[in-house]
């Protein structure tokens, strides 16, 4: 596969954009070689500036659940760039979008429209010390919830495929504030609420872990986390940034039966264009500015062209039988997958939710941190370079998730089988 153009635009941005990108794991640094730079995306592929074309698994780190460049979302943007590109004030269409959302999910009487998913969780945590008066907060090793300071602590994503998991640059006495449990490990929880009653603020949790590679919650997990919480009085809050009109309309917390007092979205919402939001109970989020104390805002939030596409691609969501066909993409690919892996000898656990999926290249079964840790990120780098030489775009690292769209074929992932049973060949 040739390279050339996209490396010579990474010697020309390496002398101007730290490492060459705008995203940490889109150097490629852990798994070696040229990323491509992509010019242009349709449907299920992406192609780059040396005309390879991929079959894309990465679907922009989630956002591109209906594939790339929807005729529906293209047609609605244009028509609202005609419009304009941005008010600074009230609109229609955030009406239009809040009434999607808390129609979609049942937990979220209000919500506010930011413009990324690290806004809304770092938004979400100052309304939950603002509202319960308290500091501290709970978070899960490898859990990521962006690039927030109180939350850059044990991060996955990134953090995990760096080896950096604590960020520098974030003051001692915020992250003494962050306190770390085991992802499924209820009795970790309960462990902290016992050594700090009534001074937790609220537990942060995403409910399918994604950034750790995708790690299901166990059965009893996140309902455990609802009792302890409310027990105690903290807040619980789910980040379903990936979750969140991925696995269903009303998220994980859908799926789950769960009710958390606050949910952060981004990514899905946006349909491809910078958006987050956060949301939960009326009596909570009546303490956000200029209703109340805390203070929160943002120039682009609910951005005209933003709502657009997150609203276009919503309604998409909302037609008959679109999960449906979402799981069953997921699963024909996972069952073709683990089949060729097994065919080829190679020890993989394999994990898949509706159309998120991942492969840990280790004989263990993964369900936190340390054992998604003991992954062969080796193999895993070998595959990934095989893969992309195939024509295969999958996230360049061990620790993130894949994501079917809309916009697979039955070919698609028929090819994608097939080329990942001859990469399984060569580990
Ligand atoms: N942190 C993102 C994935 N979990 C990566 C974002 C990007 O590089 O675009």
């Amino acid at each position: 596969m040739k390279l050339d153009t996209s490396i010579a635009l990474m010697e020309k941005a390496k002398k101007m954009i730290p490492a060459g990108v705008n995203s940490p794991v889109r150097a490629y640094l852990s798994v070696g070689g040229n990323p491509p730079f992509i010019k242009e995306a349709r449907g299920a592929t992406i192609t780059d500036v040396d005309g390879n074309t991929y079959i894309d698994f990465v679907a922009s780190w989630g956002p591109m659940i209906l594939g790339h460049a929807h005729p529906k979302v293209i047609e609605a943007l244009k028509a609202a760039a005609e419009r304009g590109t941005s008010y600074g004030a009230p609109t229609p269409l955030e009406v239009e979008m809040a009434e999607e959302i808390v129609s979609a999910v049942p937990s979220m009487d209000w919500v506010r429209m930011v413009s990324s998913g690290t806004e809304a969780t770092m938004s979400a945590l100052r309304l939950a010390r603002g509202f319960t008066g308290r500091t501290k907060i709970v978070k899960f090793e490898g859990c990521y919830h962006g690039h927030v300071d109180s939350l850059l602590v044990k991060a996955g994503s990134g953090g995990m495929t760096f080896g950096t998991p604590d960020s520098a640059g974030i003051p001692e006495g915020l992250a003494r504030e962050t306190l770390i449990a085991t992802y499924n490990d209820l009795a970790s929880v309960e462990a902290l609420f016992s050594q700090y009653p009534g001074e937790i603020a609220a537990v942060i949790v995403e409910p399918v872990a994604g950034n750790m590679g995708m790690i299901p919650p166990k059965e009893g997990f996140l309902e455990g986390l609802r009792e302890v919480t409310r027990k105690d009085g903290a807040l619980l809050i789910f980040d379903e940034v990936i979750t969140g009109f991925r696995v269903g309309l009303s998220g994980a917390q859908g799926m789950f039966g769960i009710d958390p007092d606050m949910t952060c979205l981004g990514k899905i919402i946006g349909g491809g264009l910078p958006v987050g939001a956060f949301g939960g109970k009326a009596k909570i989020m009546e303490a956000i500015a200029p209703l109340g104390p805390v203070y929160q805002a943002g120039t682009l939030s609910g951005n005209p062209l933003a709502v657009t596409a997150g609203l276009t691609t919503l309604r998409v969501l909302k037609e008959e039988g679109i999960y449906g066909q979402l799981d069953e993409k997921g699963a024909y690919l996972a069952k073709g997958v683990k089949e060729a892996f097994d065919d080829a000898g190679i020890p993989v656990q394999s994990h898949r939710i509706g159309s998120m999926f991942c492969n840990f290249f280790t004989e263990a079964p993964v369900v936190d941190y340390e054992s998604a840790k003991a992954s062969d990120t080796k193999r895993f780098a070998k595959f990934f370079a095989g893969l992309l030489n195939e024509g295969v775009y999958i996230a360049p690292s061990q620790f993130e998730t894949g994501f079917v769209s809309i916009a697979h074929t039955k070919d698609d992932l028929d090819r994608t089988i097939e080329a990942i049973g001859k990469v399984a060949k060569t580990l």
